[in-house]
């Protein structure tokens, strides 16, 4: 019998699936741990990546189980989304029945890998059932003024050819495809996340124990939460050019209200309203004009990689403390998105507009202490040329100065946030419809509940080309709920991050009830919030502040009674190969299911767990990969010194020689260690796994048939979250199938034979031995000096100082 992965593994994993091992318990009586794994699209093939985090949502959710909780460990499918409709366009293929065929396939693929899901609540989100469920919170969010229509400038994926939500573009390019995104006026639906931008920024205190530090400070800055002043600055009725009633005056924020006395121009983006009027009605000479379209024509990300740059727009403003002129730019560097569009420079504390006033020639105004010769102090400091705030520390003079604002009605304290309300409307056919219609006389109208689900129809043909939807005339026509004449349905589909914003939800409810709703509110009281979320940090900003945001939104529509939805959370590194991310378009990938034929599923999973902690970047490794596999072998092969028995051998510790205690001590050592990681929330597998190695190793030192016993009996419960076939395959061969629960931690084995001295010499640490409780005083002196006798050769020991199990000191002249 020497060890045949193929035959072990199909063997359990019919096991698993036939008897519903991995299905929770319907009753709520017993203690739940809720394990969840992001869910995958469905592109074709899992990829190493997908191994990596389900092993180790796996390794968890069985350990779980093992020990009583009632684990719920689900999959499914994130399954709407533009690849189906690229890949439709490539292979003529309808992206319904590409999406499907994949998560057929796919499916085969996990259970390949043995993995413990509960499979009674699978779904994919472009189920028809999900979207009916999902327009329902549409039509409820419209309704409760959460969800919003307007026109606004957007971001575009020319390749994509569609809108993309803020959180999609990284460094000015679309998540999905790189391509640098545009912006376009467009009409679309908006969530309003930023009614939720202070409770999403509070809550994260209470995520502080459970999740990375790294994510946390991740959404805070994107949530950009900063108080500053908000005053007006009013134009100079005398400047060169004049303007009309509508602008004579223009808002900016700063968080700096300490340097007031310090502003030396002002900067309007090139968007601002007054930018737009004067370049409309050509009040500026053509050039300026010409130069003013030219920035315009710059993504955000371009302006920010040139230099400052901008134009004098001829207009003053006056300072509101001390009545002077000062005059009015527009600049590059200025957001139209943000504090108004607008600021107040400052040149001698601000960097960027240093940079803008050494290259117009513009005043700059000291204001605060300190070294100003080559750049601006950002730093604190007390404060000067301010007038009546002079010698004030600068951080009580932005205090003074917004109070004294605020008392005059010149300004008033204020809070802005840098997130912005979430755009969900996408201009693709592969989606969930937005239900919404179109009427002449009522406007925009949420569909009837009744009509849900809204479909998409199968009869299109996808050309890349626009929405298939916009010329499906059955779709487009539909009667207004309000009026009942003749209207047109909306076109746009629904971001895909809206359906993974809630689908942890329905996971916990039972496969007969998800038939009638979204979820149960009793079955989410029990099994939420997810103990152990586990996925990629790619997600940081995006699912994971999504999320949070629709929990809560769900919880005050009525749904749910919970805050948030993750109580810990664990970022698995990447999966590199030669020091790069494994990926299609890197060419390097390697293919699980190759893996898998030639090892087994064991052998991967262990790979995965062994190379590298959860967290950490983990570097493929061919011979890694063939070392794991031995190390399964060698396990499997030795288990035949086993003595086959219901229970295991009761073993007299103090019997046992030098070399059976070590090995036993060993073992028990990697239990300690299993204990620990699953404690202390590290899943730290690989020390795990290098423990039990080494505990191997001793055992196979020792003919003690009783130890190795016990040894296969701790390690097959210990490791069965890791290599679950051959711990099950061990376990039912010799054990008759006990269950994977560990035995308790034995004193007796802990108590060891020997006591770790330090030696010392003039107080620093030279040596650490290992030595036999039983030695005399002069015995452990002995030892000791010999240990070290390097550094005392040519020197005199003055004297001899023993600290009883502890320490030994020379003191040497
Ligand atoms: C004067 C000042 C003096 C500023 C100084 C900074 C330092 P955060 O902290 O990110 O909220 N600002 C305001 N609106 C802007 C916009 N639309 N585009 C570009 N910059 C803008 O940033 C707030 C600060 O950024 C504000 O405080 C403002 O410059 C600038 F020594 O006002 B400050
Ligand atoms: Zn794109």
């Amino acid at each position: 019998m020497s060890y045949n992965p193929v035959q072990i593994e199909k063997k359990w994993q019919n096991f698993w699936s036939e008897s519903d091992y991995f299905e929770p318990d319907t009753s709520k009586d017993k203690e739940k741990k809720y394990i969840l794994s992001m869910f995958p699209y469905p592109s074709g093939k899992i990829h190493m990546g997908h191994v990596r985090n389900y092993s180790i949502s796996d390794a968890i959710a069985r350990r779980y189980k093992n020990h009583g909780y009632n684990v719920l460990h689900p999959i499914g499918w994130d399954s709407f989304g533009l690849p189906a409709e690229n890949a439709s366009l490539k292979h003529k293929v309808h992206p319904k029945k590409w999406t499907y065929e994949n998560i057929d396939y796919m499916r085969q693929e996990l259970k390949s890998l043995g993995l413990g899901f509960s499979k009674n609540r699978e779904f994919a989100t472009s189920d028809e059932i999900y979207t009916k469920f999902e327009q329902e919170f549409f039509i409820d969010m419209y309704n409760s003024g959460k969800l919003y229509q307007k026109s606004a400038s957007v971001n575009w994926c020319e390749s994509c050819h569609t809108v993309l939500a803020n959180e999609q573009v990284e460094d000015g390019c679309c998540w999905r495809c790189d391509e640098e995104v545009v912006q376009k006026e467009l009409p679309g639906y908006y969530l309003k996340i930023t009614d939720y931008a202070q409770e999403l920024l509070d809550d994260l205190d209470r995520l502080e124990d459970g999740w990375p530090s790294q994510v946390i400070t991740m959404q805070k800055n994107w949530i950009g939460r900063s108080e500053g002043l908000e005053f007006e600055f009013e134009i100079d009725k005398d400047s060169k050019i004049k303007l009309d009633n509508n602008h004579e005056r223009f808002k900016v924020f700063t968080t700096r209200a300490d340097t007031i006395m310090g502003v030396s121009y002002c900067a309007l983006s090139p968007e601002h309203e007054i930018v737009k009027y004067l370049v409309e009605n050509s009040l500026l000479d053509s050039q300026k004009i010409a130069k003013i379209k030219h920035i315009q024509s710059l993504t955000p990300t371009q302006r920010a990689q040139s230099d400052k740059e901008g134009v004098d727009l001829e207009i003053d403003v006056i300072h509101p403390l001390t009545n002077q002129k000062i005059s009015v730019w527009v600049a590059n560097f200025v957001l139209n998105t943000y504090g108004g569009g607008a600021v107040m420079a400052v040149p001698a504390h601000d960097e960027r507009d240093w940079e803008f006033a050494h290259k117009y020639n513009l005043p700059i105004n000291q204001v605060i202490e300190g070294d100003i010769s080559s750049g601006a102090y950002t730093g604190e400091g007390t404060l000067i040329n301010s007038g009546k705030y002079n010698n004030l520390k600068n951080t009580k003079a932005k205090k003074s100065i917004i109070y004294d604002f605020e008392k005059e009605g010149l300004g008033k304290k204020v809070i802005n946030f840098k997130l912005r309300d979430w755009g969900i409307s996408r201009q693709r056919y592969w989606g969930a419809p937005i239900p919404m219609i179109h009427c002449d006389s009522c406007g925009i109208v949420p569909e009837d509940k009744t009509n849900l689900p809204i479909t998409l129809p199968q009869d299109v043909v996808i050309t890349g080309e626009g929405n298939p939807l916009s010329n499906h005339k059955e779709f487009l026509s539909c009667k207004c709920p309000k009026c009942g004449a003749g209207a047109t349905r909306e076109i746009d589909t629904m971001d895909t991050f809206f359906q993974s914003s809630w689908y942890f939800l329905r996971y916990t409810t039972s496969k007969n009830d998800m038939q009638n709703v979204a979820f149960n509110k009793e079955d989410v009281g029990y099994w939420m919030g997810v103990d152990q979320y586990v996925g990629g940090i790619e997600h940081a900003i995006l699912h994971l502040l999504y999320a949070r945001y629709f929990t809560k939104v769900l919880r005050d529509l009525g749904y749910i009674e919970i805050d948030e939805p993750f109580n810990h959370l664990l970022t698995q590194g990447m999966v590199l190969k030669d020091g790069a991310k494994m990926s299609k378009s890197k060419g390097n990938v390697i293919d699980p299911d190759e893996i898998v034929a030639k090892y087994g599923a064991d052998t991967a999973r262990l790979f995965m767990l062994f190379a590298s902690p959860p967290t950490k970047e983990l570097e493929w490794n061919d011979s890694g990969v063939e070392g794991s596999f031995k190390f399964i072998k060698r396990f499997y092969d030795r288990s035949s010194a086993i003595i086959q028995s219901d229970n295991i051998p009761k073993i007299e510790h103090n019997s046992l020689n030098k070399e059976e205690k070590y090995a036993r001590l060993k073992v028990y050592e990697a239990l300690k260690k299993s204990n620990e990681i699953y404690e202390n929330g590290s899943f730290a597998f690989n020390t795990l796994i290098a423990s039990v190695m080494e505990a191997l190793n001793s055992l196979s030192k020792i003919d003690n048939s009783e130890i190795i016993t016990e040894g296969y009996y701790i390690f097959t419960s210990i490791l069965e979250p890791i290599i679950p076939h051959v711990c099950w395959e061990i376990s039912k061969k010799y054990f008759n199938h006990k269950n994977f629960r560990d035995i308790e931690l034995l004193d007796e084995v802990f108590v060891s034979d020997t006591i770790t001295y330090v030696v010392q010499i003039n107080g620093k640490k030279r040596a650490e031995l290992e030595l036999d409780k039983d030695l005399t005083k002069e015995e452990i002196i002995n030892i000791a000096k010999q240990s070290v006798i390097k550094f005392t050769q040519d020197k005199v020991i003055a004297k001899e100082i023993v600290v009883p199990n502890k320490l030994v000191n020379l003191v040497v002249k």
